[in-house]
């Protein structure tokens, strides 16, 4: 081989090596991907200056295996971050309806289709809007990332088109020990509050990667797509090396 063929041969390498590498920058992550099957993502906006966040749920199928054999249970996983607030503990939970016609007052008492009391997240005996207390730090940021086996983003216990409420005070979870108690947690004043609905997936990608408290769990499952993209890429990668050391020996 010619020096001068074996120069365009490397100029040649190095194009299909800048390719590989930007197709690799460049190309999606197929993050939050709401056409996989089981999965559904949502979203709630809540805009009531100073009190702001954007709040994502995703729903999944989990595989439990007991020795009672396998089964599937559906889990929603909630995170995102909400500013403006006071620091501390304020109630949390999705409302019945999703009418903001006169803001959110006219959400409704908390989501309970199974006529519970009200209780903690935790809780057996909830109402399913029950998500607990958030905590707000110093600057008046809470950040969320948890997961709930009650809510549900389609069929029974469904949250879409329901309000999600952030409230001025602690929840006392239901130990209050008066009527209130059993019914809001003593919450307060609805601060905040934004219809949950369904994600447009070109906004799914692009949120849930730049939420930093994304839970791990997508990291598995974020996912065949990203793994065949870099099987792809490690195997472009290892041709074109071996074509190389070939090269260099002709
Ligand atoms: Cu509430
Ligand atoms: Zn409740």
């Amino acid at each position: 081989m010619t020096m001068c063929s074996y120069s365009s041969m490397s100029v040649l390498l190095f194009v299909l090596k800048f390719l590989v590498v930007i197709s690799s920058c460049c190309r999606p992550i197929a993050f939050s991907s709401s056409s996989d099957g089981n999965v559904i993502n949502a979203i709630a906006v809540l805009n009531n200056p100073p009190v702001q966040g954007v709040i994502h749920f995703k729903q999944q199928q989990q595989h439990v295996s007991s020795n009672a054999g396998s089964s599937s249970a559906s889990v929603v996983y909630v995170w995102g971050e909400i500013t403006g607030l006071t620091p501390g503990l304020h109630g949390f939970h999705v409302h019945e309806y999703g009418d903001l016609s006169n803001g959110c007052k006219s959400a409704g008492g908390h989501y309970n289709p199974q006529g519970k009391s009200h209780g903690d997240i935790a809780d057996d005996n909830r109402h399913v809007g029950d998500q607990g207390n958030i905590r707000a730090d110093d600057s008046g940021v809470a950040r969320l990332n948890y997961q709930d086996y009650r809510i549900s983003l389609n069929g029974n216990n469904s949250v879409i088109g329901r309000a999600l409420i952030v409230h001025a005070k602690p929840d006392d979870l239901g130990k209050g020990g008066n009527r209130e108690s059993a019914m809001n947690g003593n919450s307060g004043a609805r601060l905040a509050c934004g219809v949950i609905g369904m994600v447009n997936p070109a906004h799914a990608e692009s949120g849930a990667r730049s939420s930093a408290v994304g839970p791990n769990i997508f990291n598995f499952y974020s996912h065949k797509y990203t793994y065949a993209h870099h099987t792809f890429i490690v195997g472009a990668i290892s041709l074109i090396t071996t074509f190389n050391v070939l090269v260099m020996h002709l």
